[in-house]
């Protein structure tokens, strides 16, 4: 999540441009180490989080159980400080990356030339082989429009800081009013298996409707896939780990807004930051962001529709029940909590993949200006989660682009059959 810390990276020459289109971003991750740290009390808890703070080069990625881990990443100059942080405080660690860089190498491998051959033939340039760039994603839901146009509708719903469009696929075969379902994904920008699933959602839902006619039948569908995409193309060509958005703050300083705390809801109040160079900054307002407040905007014209909220994020294998922003959880908690268990038992049989639900409190840390708790607060959606896509922390952030599709599938799985669950037992009656 890297709520702490301010991370330094080395600027380097691009490194390796071999004859391919692959090309490696500017900030180098070489012999950063991502270590996950075992927390046995509050204390502990907090030296972590301290150092995290006060020591240049040392990032919190993601916490789990409870914050009884921390994923803490590295700089290579940082690394003593740490080393002798954790002894002193008596923290127990071990090594998950030795040297980032390493695992971003390995992470897309550049394609085939027949590959690239048949993207070109297909229409559209995705392949659920690799992470793409933005524009292929756009691609993509131009595709879906332009080929399905009997089911799919396409609306540009706003525009990015540095003006990329924000296109919401509508999946409908029209008729009666029906419950609708609102999916996105890359909101934050570093977390690529985000995108690539939805893209693998939207193959599913359109492109093999025959197999589920149900789901699109009995539903409607708003789909979209990046919501920060200027974030989402710095971290493909500048910094593979850039979170946040890409806004000018009004000092000319730090730039960018965690997306995720800029949603009018208990805004800027709870594991949040109004440092603009936090990688947790809630933004100088409310819906700051364009990228928000067309997404705030376009669900609230839809919110008597919209029965379902669902974002996807990474890392950790957790599917998140609201409240995010307190340890409190809502009174029908227990409805929400039944429809995503189907979806995270249906998820776990693909592969025995372990997921773990609850609230953020719970699983993760609590945090506010969400756009999960702002769908359930303010736009009235009852259904509203948070998922958190793989791993665990082995590779954390820089999955290998070979589980793309295997995370496509079981998600897939999970969300058809939470839909069919709400379809069958909740329809209308929410
Ligand atoms: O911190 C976040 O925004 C999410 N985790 S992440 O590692 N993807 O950054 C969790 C958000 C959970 N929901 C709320 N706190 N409302
Ligand atoms: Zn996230």
């Amino acid at each position: 999540m890297g709520s702490c810390g301010r991370l330094v990276a080395a600027v380097a020459v691009l490194s390796a441009v071999v004859g391919q289109e692959a090309v490696l971003p500017e900030v180098s991750y070489e012999d950063f180490r991502l270590l996950r740290v075992q927390v046995a009390d509050q204390a502990q808890l907090k030296s972590v989080f301290r150092l995290a703070d006060v020591q240049e080069g040392v990032q919190v990625w993601a916490t789990h159980n409870g914050s009884a881990q921390v994923d803490l990443l590295s700089a290579p100059f940082a690394w003593d400080a740490v080393r002798s942080g954790l002894a002193n405080a008596g923290i127990n660690y071990f090594v998950m990356i030795e040297n980032l860089q390493d695992s971003i190498r390995r992470e897309n491998p550049p394609m085939e030339p027949e590959e690239e051959e048949w993207e070109n033939r297909s229409g559209h340039r995705l392949t659920w082989k690799r992470y793409h760039p933005f524009k292929d994603i756009e691609g993509y839901v131009d595709y879906l429009a332009n080929t399905y146009p009997e089911i799919c509708q396409m609306e540009v719903i706003g525009q990015s800081s540095e003006g990329r469009p924000l296109k919401v696929l509508k999946i409908s075969t029209g008729g009666k009013k029906k419950p609708a379902v609102w999916i996105d994904g890359g909101i934050h920008a570093r977390e690529w298996i985000s995108p690539a699933t939805v893209t693998y959602l939207l193959l599913q839902l359109v492109e093999f409707r025959h197999d589920h006619p149900s789901l699109i039948d009995d539903l409607d569908w708003y789909v979209l896939p990046v919501v920060n995409p200027d974030g989402y193309e710095y971290s493909h060509t500048t910094d593979r780990l850039w979170r946040k958005t890409r806004s000018s703050s009004a000092d000319g300083g730090c730039v960018g807004v965690d997306a995720n705390r800029n949603f009018d809801v208990h805004w800027a109040q709870v594991g949040s930051s109004i440092n603009p160079c936090r990688e947790i900054y809630a933004g100088s307002r409310p819906f700051s962001e364009p990228e928000t407040k067309a997404v705030s905007d376009f669900i609230l014209s839809h919110k008597d529709e919209i029965k379902v909220y669902l974002t996807m994020h990474s890392y950790g294998q957790v599917w998140l029940v609201p409240w995010g922003y307190k340890a409190e959880k809502p009174q029908d908690y227990y409805d929400m909590y039944v429809l995503a268990e189907q979806g995270v038992e249906a998820l776990e049989r693909v592969r025995g993949t372990d997921y773990l639900l609850g609230t953020a409190d719970e699983l993760i840390y609590v945090s506010s200006g969400g756009s999960d708790d702002w769908a359930k607060e303010k736009a009235g959606i009852k259904y509203a989660y948070t998922v958190e896509l793989p791993d665990t922390g082995r590779y954390g952030f820089v999955l290998p682009a070979s589980e793309i599709e295997p995370v496509g599938q079981e998600v897939w799985e999970g969300v058809k059959s939470m839909m069919l669950y709400f379809v069958r037992e909740i329809g209308n009656s929410s």
